[in-house]
């Protein structure tokens, strides 16, 4: 049995990269532990997109901005909950976080799976970088079952690890890869297909094709299937409704395209930009995403483009 800080010593992930994880690992915990004692109502306030927030929304923000300041290792920190990033005042490390504290909260009271989705930077200016350039490490907690860890460390491979009865993350797979190809699909936004003919195709050859639907409605538990099954393309295309598309570059798309980059996997935009070379243009910024299986994915954007 290998404790995740151990095992990322061992992987040569430097002392302070290693200490920030462990505090977003302990706030892993507490939004675990919030969830299962914590109270389910919808506040009467929205985020700054716009969606209305849950008492566990706010609740998840707060445990997790209270532990990065903490580790003194965050300069600034972005979450999706807050209109804009906040900077603490005396940090000893020069990192930025960017963080969705509990994304698919609204699918907590059908006890649906949710999780929440990390991404580090190594610097504190995100407006006009890329993922490519600055962000070294993004992990991600899913709530279900069990409680899972998933980190990457940019060059050093995707790493799984479970809560354990004492309240310890151990290691329980090493080097998680995505096959070229797949036999699962989780089609997102399949609203759009009223209007988008090439989606409607795409996912009519995926259906013909006898491919397995798998799609909670809750990215980061039908992304981790992706991760778990080794195999699938993830797809989420722009609307009338979310004109460039609905998922956030800094706070979801980002963080998961290094983590499947990593395991051998692709995350494209819909013009088969790779998200991760997508110039960061504001906090919320929103991106179309096809995530998974390298050789689906291509091949997808071929069709929709
Ligand atoms: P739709 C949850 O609200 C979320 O942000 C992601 O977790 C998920 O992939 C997507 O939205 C689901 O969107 O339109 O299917 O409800």
């Amino acid at each position: 049995m290998q404790f995740f800080n151990h095992f990322l010593r061992e992987k040569g992930v430097k002392n302070d990269l290693r200490s920030l994880l462990y505090h977003i690992a302990r706030s892993i915990k507490y939004i675990n532990f919030s969830l299962r004692a914590g109270n389910t109502a919808k506040l009467d306030s929205s985020n700054a997109s716009g969606e209305e927030q849950m008492k566990l929304d706010v609740l998840s923000d707060k445990i997790i901005s209270n532990e990065l300041e903490k580790s003194e290792l965050a300069a600034v920190i972005a979450s999706e909950e807050q209109e804009t990033p906040l900077k603490f005042s005396a940090p000893r490390g020069q990192y930025a976080v960017t963080y969705d504290p509990l994304d698919g909260s609204s699918l907590v009271d059908a006890n649906l799976a949710i999780g929440s989705i990390f991404g580090i930077w190594d610097t504190t200016d995100l407006i006009g970088t890329t993922g490519r350039k600055n962000l070294i490490a993004a992990c991600y907690g899913v709530y279900g079952p069990r409680v899972i860890f998933v980190i990457a460390v940019k060059g050093k491979g995707v790493h799984e690890f479970e809560l354990n009865d004492v309240g310890e993350f151990c290691l329980t797979h090493e080097n998680r890869t995505v096959a070229l190809e797949s036999k699962y699909f989780a089609p997102g936004n399949l609203r759009c297909t009223r209007s988008d003919d090439k989606y409607l195709a795409l996912v009519q050859d995926w259906i013909r094709q006898g491919r397995t639907l798998r799609y909670s409605g809750g990215m980061v538990p039908d992304l981790h299937h992706i991760l778990s099954k080794g195999q699938g393309i993830f797809s989420y295309p722009r609307d009338e409704k979310y004109p460039d598309g609905k998922l956030r570059l800094l706070f979801e798309c980002d963080p998961f395209s290094l983590i499947f980059e990593e395991a051998g996997g692709a995350s494209l935009n819909q013009e088969g930009t790779p998200i991760l070379d997508m110039k960061v243009e504001e906090i919320h910024q929103r991106v179309p995403i096809f995530v998974g299986s390298k050789t689906e994915v291509e091949r997808a954007i071929e069709k929709i483009k």
